[in-house]
């Protein structure tokens, strides 16, 4: 009987590590495993990220973003105002050619307001990006445990993100 649950416990695991690897192709770009830090239940608020890699050998922009959780959604960037760290709105994300853009926690990121549905940790939900050149791009974004990283530590993170998959 131990057996068995361990075997159904294993296989879960696998499944549920499957279910993380997500990532997704449109034109030249390519988005790798978009997330959600999870957020406490009554927030108005919640941010999504993701990699972004381009193959092509011209630049592309994301334009906007939307999804059903949200009345709104925006694309942020911290920015260094007068010794603090700030948030605000910008109107586009750049992602160079044969290159890639990061959205993370302290860095550029997908903000939602006046949330419909606050998501919870383990769901998933749609997001459509608008990009100048690829067009749109549909992905599912899995709410995770926030695991914020301070951004020199960009390139550690890189690489077990890479171990990771
Ligand atoms: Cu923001």
């Amino acid at each position: 009987m131990k057996k068995i649950i361990n075997i159904i416990l294993g296989s879960a695991l696998l499944l549920s590590c499957f279910a993380n690897a997500h990532d997704y192709k449109g034109g030249n770009l390519h988005i790798d495993h978009p997330w959600s830090k999870q957020v406490p239940p009554t927030s108005a608020v919640a941010a999504a990220f993701f990699n972004i890699m381009n193959h092509g050998d011209e630049g592309d922009t994301l334009l906007r973003a939307e999804s059903p959780i949200a009345g709104k959604t925006e694309l942020h960037a911290h920015i260094h105002e007068d010794g603090m760290m700030k948030m605000r709105e910008v109107e586009k994300i750049d992602i160079p050619a044969n290159g890639s853009r990061t959205l993370k926690p302290g860095s550029y990121h997908i903000m939602f307001f006046d949330l419909q549905k606050v998501p919870a940790l383990g769901d998933r939900f749609p997001l459509t990006l608008h990009f100048a050149k690829a067009g749109t791009i549909e992905v599912d974004v899995a709410v995770e445990e926030a695991t914020y990283k301070p951004s020199g530590q960009q390139k550690d993170e890189m690489k077990s993100a890479h171990a990771h998959h």
